[in-house]
């Protein structure tokens, strides 16, 4: 017996694992990482003693392999691998963060996000696992979760409405598309014998859970995590429900499937509605849902700000797949807006109503006529609705209200010589295809003549000016030459599909960037006068002081500096017309990487539009593929005269792998080669917002109706917000503007992570946020801003967890930390603690 306490000495077995750890450390250094991590296995497997000694080791061989594996798309073997690991480290927060990273790769989400919770929970500062954690937690839980729960007039609405519902005799209740399981709960609170809840998102669904279960009603609420479409009696709900409960509404009303998710509850598992004929039935008899309808308005506006993310994209898109509408709060728009009529009424629809529901798609085109009350440029119909919940309660998304909704705009493009003016009637036609409510502007009516919308180039349009280029209206010249330029083409081939629609808004914006180009243009050409000048002092006087690139090919005749063409390389991860703007400067050989076809065929049609000569602008990502076309590729490394990276997302971060990128790039640069930018400055100030508050996180129990739901759902909060507007947002500048650092990407070792700034108080008040932004040096003299009314980016802040109260005249010390993650990538993420320092 006390033998058998005792390990016995096995000395075969030793033998095995000493020598399977010799072969695993010399696979290693063979980097033959398959067999070493399988050594790797069976040592830590049989003497699991070794497993600090070895753990960094394994975690590497792992990792190695992993990559492997993955550029193999070996892709069940690389989780295999995690899971052997895990089953020997199951709490390694790096392994599980690197599992994560790979899963989140592959577009499995929400397991990603698991593991980054996960890694967190195990080492809450473990920096990687939180950017990881960060960066799913908008995708998770969007945003507008915060806004709806910190919007206290709506919660008690449907509170109030759902209470009267059950106290009036619907005591059977289904809410489909929970969320926090906060209506659900109303539900139950009023008394509700039975509640069931549904919610497809994952995450969502655990969140529901432990809400639930935090205020004492685990048990007492069904949730279950699925669609309402695939719910079934008695399957999933024992019997059909009096009550169904539900703010599956998105900005244009439809775009959540409420339609579709109503005519099935009606079919399944609602009872039938209260009839008309014998309204004695008791309302535990019948269904009804809550809201009960909406009316749904519309309103003709010109808004710069619309056009300069759509023009020329066509409201009469013919691809019918896609949302027909963006979304914007057109109070927050900068530069506002300008209604072109009163606000008309579009639609009502009876949610109690089955037939309308299954009747509303296939019925027939309703066109409306609206008298113009206003005068400008039709670039869009702004959408909003009223939701009634009961007889007597509504909640409405208009823009004039003060409400979290944002309104649906449909955009239109109309030639921008024909604005309506008070007298016109504007044609609208209203109809509801793949139960998205679509709303086009055909026609204008004016002096008793009807002038088509769609069609830019109808010669019955009466002119006003001369045409782009005599354009007498100052705003319209914001808009790029090259958009114009897109729009002629985009109508010249009226026989061929429209696709300069396969832009997104933010694209557009991007093209309508003007300043950018143009500074962009003037800076490239400093470059090429640079190099050209040095190039023809090179020439006659080679290795004359000058530090002279070594070249492989003989270099041309001494007075003749040759027609060298100078190379332009555009790594842009998104859309980037940049790699044109270069080739269009002639003596330019640009080279494009954007990857997307539809973003290539743009650019083709650009370049011809403007006379680029098709040899002047190649897709590097295509030749990469044409062996033919790489051989006559720039063959000396080092001959790129300027490369372009686009250094911040329209977010308003910083790219990730920027400083990477940077220091690839300067390898391959020619002597008096380039950067585009040189280096980027990140400014911010103090200011107070509570409108970032309540976007970022749920703020106490009160407007939750008592119910505690915040601490669950802000852990999902992220200390920086992105797609901000920082020009219209509802705050009290704090401090003047500061330089928080600098990212020089001409000399990456030169880039400081940590850094103090000190800023003073202007103002008293509560410091709640640090919105940044950047000015981009293109070189010495020039620079844009990323801050700036032409912008396609938009702003971010890292919001304060704690509000800090500071009076006019303190000094504030802001901890910026810029991380550099040099493991395999290099990311840049920005942390801001803001600490009081004195009066
Ligand atoms: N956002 C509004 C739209 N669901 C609200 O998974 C207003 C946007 C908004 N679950 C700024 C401001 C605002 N069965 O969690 C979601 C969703 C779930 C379903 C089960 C179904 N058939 C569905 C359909 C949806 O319901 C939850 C709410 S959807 C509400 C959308 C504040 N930007």
């Amino acid at each position: 017996l006390r033998n058998r306490r005792v390990p016995r000495e096995d000395p075969a077995r030793n033998e095995l694992v000493s020598r399977s750890l010799e072969s695993a450390q010399q696979c290693l250094f063979n980097q033959d990482y398959g067999t070493a991590f399988v050594h790797y296995l069976l040592v830590l497997n049989l003497a699991p003693v070794l497993k600090d000694f070895a753990s960094e080791s394994f975690r590497f061989t792992l990792f190695k392999w992993a990559d492997e594996l993955d550029s193999l798309g070996r892709i069940q073997d690389l989780f295999d691998c995690y899971e052997q690991a895990l089953e020997l480290f199951p709490s390694d927060e790096v392994i599980i963060n690197s599992m994560g990273e790979h899963l989140f790769r592959m577009g499995f989400r929400d397991e990603a996000a698991g593991h980054f919770h996960k890694a967190l929970k195990l080492k809450p500062d473990y920096p990687e696992a939180k950017e990881n954690f960060y960066r799913v937690a908008n995708w998770l839980v969007e945003r507008w979760h915060f806004l709806m729960l910190n919007d206290r007039r709506r919660n008690h609405k449907y509170q109030q409405a759902i209470q009267k519902a059950v106290e009036g005799g619907c005591n059977t209740v289904l809410d489909i598309g929970t969320g926090t399981g906060i209506l659900g709960m109303c539900a139950k609170k009023a008394g509700a014998a039975e509640v069931y809840a549904c919610e497809l998102s994952k995450t969502m669904y655990e969140l529901a859970c432990e809400v639930v279960t935090a205020n004492g009603m685990n048990g007492r609420i069904k949730i279950l995590h699925m669609k309402s479409l695939e719910m079934e009696v008695p399957k999933d709900i024992p019997k059909r429900v009096s009550l169904v409960v539900t703010e599956t509404v998105d900005a244009g009303l439809f775009g959540e499937g409420i339609i579709e998710s109503l005519i099935h509850a009606w079919n399944h598992l609602l009872l039938p509605p209260q009839s008309t004929q014998d309204p004695s039935r008791p309302p535990s008899q019948a269904g009804r849902v809550i809201p009960a309808g909406a009316t749904v308005f519309g309103m003709a506006v010109q808004c710069l700000e619309i056009r300069r993310h759509h023009s020329p994209v066509s409201c009469s898109s013919e691809d019918d797949s896609t949302e027909p509408y963006t979304t914007e709060r057109l109070s927050r728009l900068p530069g506002g807006y300008t209604p072109l009529t009163e606000p008309f009424n579009a639609l009502d629809i009876d949610f109690n109503n089955v037939q309308e529901l299954e009747g509303l798609c296939s019925r027939e085109v309703s066109r409306v006529r609206l008298p113009v009350t206003g005068e400008g440029l039709l670039d869009a119909l702004a959408v909003w609705f009223q939701l009634h919940l009961d007889q007597q309660s509504s909640l409405s998304t208009g823009p004039k209200e003060d409400t979290c909704w944002e309104q649906a705009i449909y955009p239109i493009q109309t030639p921008h010589n024909f604005p309506l003016r008070p007298g016109d009637e504007l044609i609208v036609e209203i109809s509801c295809r793949d139960a998205y409510l679509r709303l086009c502007s055909v026609a204008v009516a004016r002096d008793g003549r009807e002038f088509r919308l769609d069609d830019c180039l109808d010669p019955d349009i009466p002119r006003n000016n001369p045409g782009p280029s005599g354009n007498p209206n100052p705003s319209l010249n914001a808009e790029a030459e090259l958009c114009s330029a897109l729009a002629c083409l985009g109508t010249e081939q009226s026989s061929g599909p429209r696709d300069y629609t396969m832009l997104e808004c933010a694209e557009m914006a991007l093209l309508n960037n003007q300043p950018y180009h143009d500074s962009f243009r003037r800076a490239l050409a400093k470059l090429i006068t640079n190099l050209k000048d040095a190039r023809s002092i090179q020439g006659p006087s080679k290795g004359q002081g000058l530090e002279v690139m070594p070249l492989t090919d003989p270099p041309s005749g001494p007075m003749d500096p040759g027609p060298d063409p100078f190379y332009v390389l555009d790594v842009s991860e998104g859309f980037s017309v940049l790699s044109l703007m270069a080739a269009s400067q002639g003596q330019v050989k640009a080279y494009s990487s954007v990857e997307k076809t539809q973003h290539q065929a743009v650019l083709r049609r650009l370049a011809m539009a403007n006379g680029v000569p098709e040899e002047a602008l190649e897709f590097w990502l295509n030749q990469v593929e044409d062996e033919q076309a790489v051989l006559q590729r720039p063959s000396r490394e080092k001959l790129w005269s300027a490369i372009i990276l686009d250094c911040v997302e329209t977010c308003g971060l910083v790219r990730q792998k920027l400083m990477e990128k940077a220091t690839l790039a300067r390898c391959l640069l020619e002597d008096g080669g380039q950067i585009f930018p040189e280096r980027i400055v990140l400014y911010g100030m103090l200011v107070e917002s509570d409108t970032l508050l309540l976007e970022s996180a749920v703020q106490g129990q009160e407007p939750t109706l008592g119910f505690n739901i915040a601490p669950f759902i802000n852990q999902f909060t992220v200390p920086v917000h992105v797609f901000l507007d920082l020009s219209t947002l509802q705050c009290r500048h704090l401090s003047d503007s500061v330089e928080l650092f600098i990212l020089d990407l001409m000399n990456t070792n030169a880039n400081y992570t940590n850094r103090d700034v000190m800023v003073q108080a202007s103002a008293s008040g509560r410091v709640t946020a640090v919105p940044f932004w950047y000015q981009i040096h293109l070189n010495e003299e020039i620079s844009v801003s990323t801050f700036n009314q032409d912008s396609h980016w938009k702003q971010a802040a890292v919001v304060l967890h704690q509000p800090l109260a500071v009076r006019e005249g303190d000094w504030v010390r802001l901890a910026v930390t810029l991380y550099i993650l040099l493991d395999e990538c290099i990311s840049i993420t920005m942390t801001m603690e803001a600490v009081y320092i004195y009066k």
